[in-house]
């Protein structure tokens, strides 16, 4: 029934990312590098289009310029049949404003929705790792006959205040009785008294509900800005929003491993540890699948090197990835990654690290527990990781957990 019905997708990737600072001192949460190769957009879009949905818009506002590359040079598809990804950056088609939340950028964007004229429009958010095939989806949403249908995955309950969190209606599981946004105090699952229902920020709704919503007064809640804070409240209010729950997901290639995966990698905790995830032997997130590839640009670069340094050290690289390009030399890497380009030198060791493209660590350099963004510079014998009151006062920023940030171009010193 999917295949009959025209359906068009907005990729939401205008949020600010605050949490990820530094790394998102200069790009747009979306454009955030991943496991080397990718930008945390590519795992929505590589959904969408897997999903066989080819009308895809990319609503974009903060620090755009990063994002709004990659979209155009990667995600080009062919001209024929109207398929297209495209980015679309805020324009105040409505006064002098821009978009105050994400759902003013889709109500600031109906234009786009009314030349399509679908009958169905797939909202997705644009920062998370996850495989779904929205087609089970928009089958189920099909099926409800409701007006909005919200992906929900279930979570720790101690999280429910960075989620919205779903109470399903107790004659029927399919219905939303309550939806409370990032609230304080959640009430964990009758079955999990530890866990929660989450929204994972992506919705299916028809065309016409979807518009009512957003063209609305939001009588209900004073603001129709924000999608999970008034638009699903207001679905669910009306009793007209459905759960599509994420273990009903069946993606070809998957394992029952990484069936029910879905990473909010919304802070530098979260996203060093789903750096973790991929690294060790047996991942829960498997890159590997080819009957559903995450797709991100195709790097012009040779492969990645491996040689024994000048004085015949061979070094070791183990539970690790490493990009193209790359160039490790009598080096010691060990539980990390390592994106386009990077280039360690003898006997430098690198543990436990997430770095961008072209990063340089030089001779004898250590780094340890550290997240090193584009084109960082570590100098000959200097540490990071190791000391982090130093650390702190060259700069850099520490998490509670202890791992350290060092934000694009900069050279660490001895
Ligand atoms: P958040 O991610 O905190 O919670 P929000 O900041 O609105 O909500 O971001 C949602 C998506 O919209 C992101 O992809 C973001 O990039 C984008 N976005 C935000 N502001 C935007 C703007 N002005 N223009 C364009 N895009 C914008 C949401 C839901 C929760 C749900 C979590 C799951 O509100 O209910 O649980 O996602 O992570």
């Amino acid at each position: 029934m999917v295949a009959t019905k025209k359906i068009f997708a907005i990729v939401l990737a205008g949020g600010e990312g605050k949490r990820l600072m530094p790394l998102t001192a200069d790009r747009a949460k979306p454009a955030v590098p991943f496991a080397g190769q990718y930008r945390l957009i590519d795992f929505a879009l590589s959904n969408l289009i897997n999903s066989g949905f080819t009308q895809i818009v990319v609503l974009t506002q903060y620090k755009s310029h990063s994002l709004d590359r990659h979209v155009s040079q990667t995600w080009r598809l062919s001209g024929l049949l109207n398929s297209y990804v495209a980015s679309v950056p805020a324009q105040q088609r409505l006064g002098k404003r821009w978009f105050s939340g994400s759902a003013d950028a889709i109500l600031q964007s109906l234009n786009l929705i009314r030349d399509e004229k679908p009958d169905i429009v797939v909202v997705v958010g644009a920062d998370h790792v996850y495989r779904m095939d929205f087609r089970d989806m928009v089958q189920a949403h099909i099926d409800s006959g409701r007006g909005a249908t919200v992906a929900a995955i279930r979570q720790p309950i101690e999280l429910s205040d960075q989620f919205g969190v779903i109470q399903l209606d107790k004659d029927d599981p399919t219905k939303i009785a309550e939806f409370l946004e990032k609230p304080i105090n959640a009430e964990g699952l009758a079955d999990a008294p530890h866990e929660v229902l989450a929204s994972m920020g992506n919705y299916v709704f028809n065309t016409d509900a979807l518009i009512d919503a957003v063209t609305g007064d939001g009588e209900r809640t004073n603001s129709n800005h924000d999608m999970g804070g008034d638009i699903v409240p207001d679905f669910v209010s009306r009793g007209d929003a459905g759960v599509f729950d994420l273990k009903n997901n069946k993606v070809p290639g998957s394992t029952d491993r990484d069936r029910y995966y879905w990473r909010d990698v919304g802070t530098i905790d979260s996203f060093f540890e789903a750096h973790q995830d991929l690294i060790s032997t047996l991942p829960i997130f498997n890159l590997y699948n080819s009957e559903w590839p995450i797709f991100s640009q195709q790097l012009n670069s040779p492969p990645a090197k491996f040689v024994r340094d000048g004085k015949g050290n061979l070094g070791r690289v183990v539970d690790s990835i490493v990009s193209l390009g790359s160039l490790i030399s009598g080096a010691h890497i060990e539980r990390s990654v390592l994106g386009a380009w990077a280039n360690v030198e003898s006997g430098a060791q690198v543990v436990d690290s997430v770095l961008f493209d072209r990063v340089v660590v030089g001779p004898d350099a250590t780094v340890k527990r550290a997240i090193l963004d584009k084109e960082v510079i570590v100098e000959d014998g200097a540490a990071i990781g190791v000391d982090h009151d130093r650390d702190r006062a060259r700069g850099f920023t520490v998490t509670d957990s202890g791992l350290t940030v060092v934000g694009k171009g900069v050279r660490v010193t001895r």
